[in-house]
């Protein structure tokens, strides 16, 4: 297993640096009496589980043989098998900022650990080089200015997302190498808060052309057209951003790049009792004025069938007209113009009303018209189209057979569908064209030096609906690069004193990303089998899930259930999934009849986004079109858009040096105080966390070319020698500043150490720098 288990019987306080106990009275902090009656010499913790799973720390009394003798409190003294118990950490090392100095590493320490800090609102903690946040659920002080230059002086060193961000910005500029920050975490955990948190950093301490003010006021534009309130989070992301902030050569912000993912289209259509559509809809209902009402026939939010399904229309503590006041602001600083703006909520109103559009039984076949009423005729109004030309773009379909092209008219499911298939292909349309918009506005005539620090805030792992396993797959994969065990090897250390699960098999599982490979060199994995079945005229989730049986049932990382359901192992820890709806979400098909009615449409947002979807349907290099359908409809499966999309963000990714954050959710009813040991220890798990802490203890995380080592600390050299190779010169730096042996390793070409030796290096380095700054502005000064 991922823990370390120390039997109690053999393990000695002598052994940890940190074991003797500040405490020596009768009394220990804990505030329990020592129960001197058992004469105990030294205080023994350990932690005991308890039935409901729960750990308890409990004093050991007594051992003997198997058994020891626990104390929980005075009265509560049992006898229990030693191996029951798991050693506790000494008191001295309660609440440290990084997991990885725990002596005992187990998972109820680290439980431990974290929540005495989150008692404290001391929500941040290192895992190693991962920055764990749990979600304080209100406001804590810790952010601001003073906290902002606190950091950026590093007066501060506690852990912090502003740390992190500090961290990136200053490995950008000494190695010039691209930074990223990865933050995940479950739905509700607090990535977005994250992102933000990070992104105020930067702009505070790399700003000064007012770009950084542009860059900010993304986030009320993209969390009003693609945030939406679900059971989870009141304000959940339903798609995936990664945000590229650029750096000129003096290291200031001079723009940034928005890419996003696979926007939900499900909601605009559909939402589960007490959720929300996006909160787009409801900010126009609520907050657009008389005149803007007037022209798009605006009704209240009650009016609208998509938004009526819920039955949720508010949110507890948010007033959406406000927030209409606060995403026109953005959209103004972001130079979207109000001729635009106004097309924007035309096209929203145009979705909202189409939701309204009803159909009525016209032939024996049951085959439907659209009815001619308010509804259509508002939708054909704010499209720019004919009311005719709608009529039958939601009624019928284009086919060809044998090379002639028929028109079939549609049944009752058939038209809803189509109609509902135009609604979501409007508000995702727009939804990229709003991002488009954002990207011309920041890379609009700056110059970039080409360093930046992009942010990830992936999907919540269970959010994401297509494919809920993809989320943790990237974040699995890009911790797994980052630990990377090829370089060591290769590097010539041995791996073995460090052992780490293989996750090959289970990466192997989703098959190479790249789109470009030939489908003779790619392994059949995942999502081609799911893109396979979705495409194949009689697929079902159940013949999706009896493909994965068959074709992945030999790969160790899988196993079959019974009925729809498989099971992944995942990093450190299994999940079953369950196929059903997975080939719907997949399937994405909107009629040509409807993109060609968006493309004779007179309005200017309908016809750029007719345009989008035809082009995009024609590159078959981002993945190839189904053949069987003909061209009658665009038929590029979700699965295909976003791997394209996910091979180029890793491609991104892969290029940059990586800063972790793993956002955790203490509980799942978003109250403050509450910590929730088996759904914490659940999250930490689910991402490998507690390996992570593991390998950081026992491995050597940092690592530095003999080179860069030589030029960045060689002038540190008491007798520097110019001609010394890289290789002697870091041995001399090592030696010289007393790194210990332990807390290096040598490798052919890289230098690889223990957690927070570097730091060490760049104090006495940072010191010796300020020295001679000092010593030349003195000598400055003589002279003027
Ligand atoms: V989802 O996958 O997009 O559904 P996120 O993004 O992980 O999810 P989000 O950042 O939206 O979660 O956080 C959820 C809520 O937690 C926020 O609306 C805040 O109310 C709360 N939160 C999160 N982080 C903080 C924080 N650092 N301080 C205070 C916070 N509240
Ligand atoms: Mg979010």
């Amino acid at each position: 297993g991922a823990v370390h288990r120390e039997n109690i019987d053999h393990v000695d306080d002598g052994d940890s640096p940190y074991a003797c106990s500040p405490s020596v009275d009768n009394k220990d902090s804990r505030g329990w009496d020592d129960v001197s009656v058992y004469n105990a010499k030294k205080k023994n913790y350990a932690w005991f589980q308890a039935p409901d799973g729960n750990w308890e720390l409990a004093k050991i009394l007594s051992v003997s043989g198997t058994e020891s003798l626990i104390a929980f409190s005075e009265t509560k003294v049992v006898k229990v098998q030693s191996d029951c118990l798991l050693r506790a950490n000494p008191e001295i090392l309660d609440g440290i900022d990084d997991l990885i100095q725990l002596s005992y590493l187990s998972e109820p320490s680290v439980l431990y650990n974290l929540q005495y800090r989150y008692d404290r609102d001391m929500i941040y903690s290192k895992a190693g080089p991962v920055l764990v946040a749990i979600n304080p659920f209100k406001t804590i002080p810790l952010y601001g200015d003073d906290y902002i230059e606190a950091y950026k002086r590093r007066k501060k060193d506690s852990p912090h997302v502003y740390a992190i961000a500090d961290t990136a910005i200053r490995e950008m500029i000494r190695d010039e190498v691209n930074q990223s920050i990865v933050i995940s975490g479950e739905s509700g955990a607090g990535k977005t808060e994250t992102a933000k948190i990070a992104m105020q950093y930067l702009a505070a301490v790399r700003g000064g052309t007012g770009i950084e003010y542009e860059i900010l006021k993304t986030n009320p534009i993209l969390e009003g057209f693609g945030n939406a309130k679900t059971a989870r989070n009141d304000n959940s992301s339903r798609f995936g951003k990664l945000i590229e902030i650029h750096f000129s050569e003096i290291g200031r912000i001079s723009g940034a790049s928005i890419q996003t993912f696979l926007l939900e289209k499900s909601r605009v259509v559909q939402c589960t009792e007490g959720e929300r559509s996006y909160h787009s809809f409801y900010q126009l209902c609520a907050g657009a004025p008389l005149s803007l009402r007037e022209k798009l026939n605006l009704k209240s939010v009650y009016e609208y069938k998509y938004l009526q399904q819920s039955n949720c229309y508010t949110i507890p503590g948010i007033n959406d007209a406000e927030e209409f006041g606060i995403v026109v602001e953005a959209l103004d600083i972001v130079h979207v113009s109000k001729e635009d703006q106004e097309n924007v909520f035309a096209m929203l109103a145009a979705v909202l009303w189409l939701g309204n559009v009803t159909f009525l039984t016209v032939d024996d076949n049951n085959h439907v018209e659209p009815v001619i009423d308010e509804a259509l005729l508002t939708v054909a109004k704010l499209l720019g189209c004919e009311a005719e030309q709608l009529q039958i773009a939601l009624s019928t379909k284009k086919m060809t057979v044998s090379g002639e092209s028929i028109v079939q008219k549609l049944t009752l499911t058939q038209a809803s569908d189509s109609r509902d298939a135009l609604a979501k292909s409007i508000y995702s349309c727009l939804f990229d064209w709003l991002v488009e918009q954002i990207n011309k506005s920041l890379s609009a005539g700056k110059r970039q030096s080409g360093r930046s620090i992009s942010i990830l805030d992936i999907y919540g792992f269970e959010s994401f609906d297509v494919c809920p396993m993809i989320p943790r797959f990237i974040y699995t994969l890009l911790l797994y690069t980052y630990v990377c065990i090829n370089e060591y090897i290769q590097d010539g250390i041995d791996w073995a004193k460090v052992d780490f699960e293989d996750n090959q098999a289970c990466l192997s599982l989703f098959e190479k990303l790249n789109p470009n490979l030939r489908s003779s060199q790619k392994p059949l994995g995942l999502l081609t089998l799911l893109d396979e079945e979705t495409t194949f005229p009689n697929g079902t989730d159940m013949s999706f899930a009896n493909k994965l049986k068959q074709h992945l049932n030999s790969n160790p990382c899988f196993k079959g259930e019974r009925g729809k359901a498989f099971t992944v192992r995942h990093y450190a820890g299994d999940v079953t999934y369950d196929t059903t709806g997975f080939l719907e979400k997949n399937r994405d098909l909107l009629h040509l009849v409807s993109i060609q009615l968006l493309s004779s449409c007179k309005c200017k947002l309908p016809q750029i986004f007719a345009s989008n979807m035809l082009s995009l349907s024609e590159k078959p290099a981002v993945g190839s079109i189904n053949k069987l359908g003909g061209a009658d409809s665009q038929k590029l499966s979700v699965m295909l858009k976003f791997k394209g999309q996910l091979f180029q963000l890793m491609q991104r990714l892969g290029k940059t040096s990586s800063h972790f954050i793993r956002c955790i959710k203490p509980n799942n009813s978003h109250s403050s105080g509450i910590y929730n040991q088996q759904l914490v220890l659940q999250q930490l798990k689910c991402c490998g966390i507690l390996e992570v802490v593991r390998i950081s203890r026992s491995g050597y995380p940092t690592r530095m070319s003999h080179q860069k080592f030589a030029r960045r600390y060689g002038f540190l050299l008491f007798d520097h020698v110019a001609s010394q190779d890289p290789l002697t010169a870091s041995v001399a730096i090592l030696q010289q500043f007393g790194i210990l042996p332990e807390m290096y390793q040598v490798g052919y070409t890289k230098l690889f150490f223990r957690t927070g030796q570097i730091g060490k290096l760049e104090d006495t380095r940072n010191r010796t720098l300020n020295g001679i700054l000092r010593v030349q502005s003195c000598f400055r000064g003589h002279k003027a």
